[in-house]
């Protein structure tokens, strides 16, 4: 499995599955998640709808992954996932790891060949980007694809490439 880091916007980026950073909720919100419902269009929201609906709580644990289709998007489908609120006084970077690795999962388990993941938990949800970073590369080397064979995460701004390329290389 090759692992790399690129500028650019997920909801463009032509690959078999893109990961949504979600919340448990699954009903859209703002960053990625809001990107990838305007671009993909109104059928990914109804598939979540569904999906929530056969969860428990009606919500998506977080560290956890569910697929759907991804509208009309170049990807076939989006992976949504929820990460991990940043806090300074828990540490849950296991939650973090596990929503790459389950989202890789869940991925593979589709048979597709080529993942773009976000920097999950790095916005809204306040994670500091260099701990981002190291989390989401550990979370991806953990799993054994089968299928997947390029991990790309794709990212806003050089700040986060620096991170990634860090991350990387470490
Ligand atoms: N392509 C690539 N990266 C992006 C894009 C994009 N189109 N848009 C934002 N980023 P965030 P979170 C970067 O906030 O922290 C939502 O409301 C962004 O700069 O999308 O996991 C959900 O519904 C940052 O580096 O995800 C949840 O409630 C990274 O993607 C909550 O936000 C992740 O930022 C999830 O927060």
């Amino acid at each position: 499995m090759q692992l790399r880091a690129v500028l650019g916007d997920i909801t463009r980026a032509d690959v078999d599955v893109v990961v949504n950073a979600a919340n448990p909720g699954l009903l859209g919100g703002g960053g990625v998640d809001g990107a990838i419902y305007a671009a993909g269009g109104p059928s990914i929201l109804a598939e979540c709808r569904g999906v929530t609906a056969r969860l428990p709580g009606g919500r998506l644990p977080r560290g956890q992954a569910v697929a759907t289709t991804a509208g009309r998007l170049p990807a076939r489908w989006v992976v949504h996932t929820a990460g991990p609120v940043w806090s300074a006084s828990r540490d849950l970077s296991g939650v973090l790891r596990s929503c790459y690795a389950e989202s890789l999962r869940v991925a593979d388990g589709l048979g597709a060949r080529t993942v773009a993941f976000p920097a999950i938990s790095a916005g809204v949800y306040g994670w500091p980007l260099d701990d981002a970073a190291r989390q989401a590369v550990a979370g991806v080397r953990s799993v054994q694809a089968e299928h997947v064979q390029e991990v790309r995460f794709v990212l806003f701004g050089e700040e986060a490439l620096t991170a990634f390329e860090a991350a990387l290389s470490g």
